[in-house]
Formats: structure tokens, sequence, C-alpha cells
């Protein structure tokens, strides 16, 4: 064999091993790229995927997963049903859809009954100004001209309202020079009387979707409340809490991330929602139209046999004319599939008589059935309460007494009263 021949066999082998590495490396980038492109279809399913989450947990995070999630197991959770399939694929398809609860490990709410009796004892227990005040002036043996003004000023530091503070006082003068007496003993249980019938001791503060045929025909499913407020007053959080309080009560609870000017806001619902099993129909676009997302709020809630949706709004200050009558609109659409049961104004027990100021123009814009007065945990105001029912004859529901998850609790008058008078 000469040495060309040789030259020429090695350069042949040569060739054979270049071109099996080259056909090695190309199969296996080809094998690389549909796996990705796998991965990043499944991404795609489901709106709102928490980092982290696996593409099956994303399934499972279907709308109408609700159903499934709450109170079952999670090997039950883990697969969605027939119908949840067909709702997952109904709700990516839509400008809003139903986000899933992230979290596997679900919380149980503390029970309606179990709440009250905790947060009646951290009512009586919150340091009030008012409170202290009215018992120094009614521990004194006879009460002075000084002093009936005295009581008169706390009320009015109290938020209880000038024309109330002012009745309230005169009755109370009356009724002693009346009984000849001023003994603070029984002017303190006169007051305690008074503010209890101003406060309303007989009101019905039953939340409608509570009220016994609520939503019962089918065609009147869910109960829909609608979350109002200006900036920061707790609506969002209330809106978290209130979800817990019904999913303590067995029911099946929707909420819509109607708030669209920042997506942190929705993702702050899902949070509240992933810790009980509760979806969140959301858009994933930044300033998209709320009224639409309450539009599919109310028809992903009504497909998958709700009883409550919730749906949040975004803070607003009662002076912005267009932005209050984007409220008006949120109302009429949601209108368009359900009827709306509630609406919620959510005041900050702290801002006091200014809160007036507000409940009026939010009680024109969409219509108020009910107050949440929130943060009565803080400085402890609370005589809005007396005012707010009076000038907008909307009774107080309920009362958030904390930033703890179970913290809100149906408003208790005579708890409320001897909070004040504690
Ligand atoms: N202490 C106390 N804090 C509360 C209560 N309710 C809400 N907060 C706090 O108030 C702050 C604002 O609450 P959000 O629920 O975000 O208020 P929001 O009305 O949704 O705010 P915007 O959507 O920005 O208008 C948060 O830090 C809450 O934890 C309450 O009852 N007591
Ligand atoms: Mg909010």
């Amino acid at each position: 064999m000469d040495t060309t021949m040789i030259i020429g066999i090695v350069l042949l082998v040569a060739l054979v091993i270049a071109a099996v590495v080259a056909a090695v490396l190309v199969d296996r980038s080809h094998k690389r790229r549909t796996t990705g492109e796998r991965n990043d279809s499944s991404s795609r399913i489901g709106p709102a995927k928490p980092a982290g989450q696996q593409p099956e947990a994303a399934a499972t995070a279907a709308p109408g997963a609700s159903s499934a999630a709450i109170g079952q197991s999670q090997s039950d959770e883990a697969r969605p049903s027939q119908a949840d399939r067909s709702d997952l694929a109904s709700a990516a398809s839509g400008p809003a859809a139903m986000s899933a609860p992230a979290e596997r490990v679900m919380e149980t709410p503390e029970s309606a009954g179990s709440r009250i009796t905790r947060l009646k004892a951290k009512l009586s227990k919150s340091s009030n100004p008012f409170g202290r005040v009215l018992f120094n002036i009614l521990a004194k043996d006879h009460l002075s001209e000084t002093d009936w003004e005295d009581v008169e000023d706390t009320l009015l530091l109290a938020d209880v309202g000038a024309d109330a503070s002012a009745k309230l006082v005169d009755e109370l003068r009356n009724d002693a020079r009346v009984t000849g007496t001023s003994d603070p003993v029984q002017v303190r249980d006169a007051l305690r009387a008074k503010l209890l019938d101003l406060v309303g001791v007989d009101t019905d503060r039953r939340l409608n979707a509570d009220k016994p045929g609520a939503a019962e025909s089918a065609s009147l499913q869910p109960s829909v409340i609608i979350m109002v407020g200006v900036n920061g007053t707790g609506k969002t959080t209330t809106a978290g809490k209130l979800a817990r309080l019904f999913v303590a009560e067995g029911k099946k609870v929707v909420m819509g991330a109607a708030d669209t000017f920042r997506a942190a806001a929705a993702d702050q619902l899902e949070t509240w929602g992933a810790k009980v099993g509760v979806n969140v129909v959301r858009s994933d676009k930044d300033g998209a139209d709320p009224a639409s997302v309450a539009f599919d709020a109310a028809q992903q809630a009504k497909d998958a046999n709700a009883d409550v949706l919730i749906i949040d709004t975004a803070g607003r200050l009662q002076n912005k004319a267009n932005l209050m009558n984007e409220l008006g609109k949120i109302r009429r659409v949601a209108e368009k599939v359900l009827p709306v049961d509630e609406v919620l104004l959510v005041l900050d027990a702290t801002t006091g008589q200014n809160g007036m100021a507000q409940a009026k123009v939010f009680a024109e814009a969409i219509g108020i059935t009910g107050v949440v007065l929130s943060k009565l945990d803080g400085s402890a105001k609370g005589g809005i309460v007396i005012a707010v029912q009076k000038e907008l004859g909307v009774p107080v529901k309920l009362v958030g007494l904390g930033e703890g998850p179970d913290d809100l609790a149906p408003f208790d008058a005579p708890a409320f009263v001897d909070g004040i008078l504690a």
C-alpha cells in the first residue's frame, strides 16, 4: 500500500466520523427545541401563573376548580373535572380570565361565631380616648355645666357628628332635670341607652348574600357584592377577609379584580384567594376596562355555579367625576349578567367626619347598601358609624379590626357601644 492510499483511507475515516458527530448534534438540538416549545405553550395555560408554579398546577388552577378545591382533598383538586377543563379553555380565551389558587395547602378560615367572640374582646381592649374621657367626666359626683360641655366635646371628637352630639347631650341634660338628678352613674346608663338607640340595636345588618332566600333561584345566583371606597381604605383586604368568611360558611366564592389600575391590585386579591381556594377573574392587561372585568367575572362566577361573587374596585377620590361615573358603569355592566345585591362602601374609621363627604358621593354614584368600617382597631373614632347611618340611611354591616386574615366581623351594636364607654 503506498502512502497516497493510506492518506486517502485516513481522510475517508475522518470524514465518516465528522458526519456521524454532526448528525448527533443536529438531532440533540432538534430535541431541545421541541421540548422548549412544549414548555412555552403550557405556560400560556391559565393567566397569572405565579412564579415557580408547575404546568400541572396551572391546569389545576382552572376556573371552576374552586368548587373542587373548597373543602376537598388535594388529590381531588389535582384532577379537574371535564367541566373544569372546558371552563379553562373559555376563560383563557376571554379578555379576563380566571386564575387559580396558587397554593396547594389551603387555610381554614375562622368561623363566624369564634371570630365575633375574639373580636369583641379586641374591641373592648382597643385604646379608646373617647371612652377614657367620658369615664373621667362621668366618674364625678355631680355634673357641672362645664362637664356637660365636655361630654358634648368628647362626642364630637369621637366623630359622632355635631347634630347628633348636641341632641344627645340636650336629651341627657333634659332627662337629668326631669328626674332631678345628675348622678353620673344614671347619666352613664342613660348615655349607653341613647348611644345604642342612635347606633340602632334592631337594625338588620345581615349581608344581602346571607339573607334567607338570597340567590335561591338559579337565575339569581351568585349573589354579587361590589367593594367601593377612596384609596387605601381597605377594600381589597376586606374583599379577601369577606371571601374567607363565606368560605367558612361553606359557600363557593369567586372574586373579580376590577381594579385594573395596577397589576399589583389583582395580584393582591389573588394572594387572598389562593389561601382559601377562591379563584380570581382578572385581566392581564394593565388599564383594561374595569367594567368588562366585572362582566367577565359575573359570567364566569355564574358559569361556575358560585354562591357569591365579590368584585374589588380601584380606590378613587370622590371629587373625580369621571372615576365616579366609571363606578356606575361597573355596576350597570355587571347587571347585564346578574343583579348586584350589595355595594359595600369601605370607610376608614380613622378618617372621621371626612368619611361623610366620601359616603354621600359614593352613594349617589353607585348606590350603597352597607358600610364596612375598617381599621377600627386604630384610634377607634367609631362615632362615624352614627353619622353615616343617619345621613345615608344604610347600616354599618361589618367592622375591620386588624390586618389579620380573619379580623373582620359583623357589626355588633352593644359591643360597639360598650367599647366606646369602656
Ligand atoms: N389595622 C388595620 N389595617 C387594615 C384594616 N383593613 C385594611 N388594613 C390595611 O390597610 C392597608 C390598605 O389596605 P387595602 O386593602 O390595600 O386598601 P384598598 O382600599 O384596597 O387600597 P386601594 O386599592 O389602593 O385603594 C393595608 O396595609 C391593610 O393591611 C383593618 O381593619 N385594620
Ligand atoms: Mg385595593
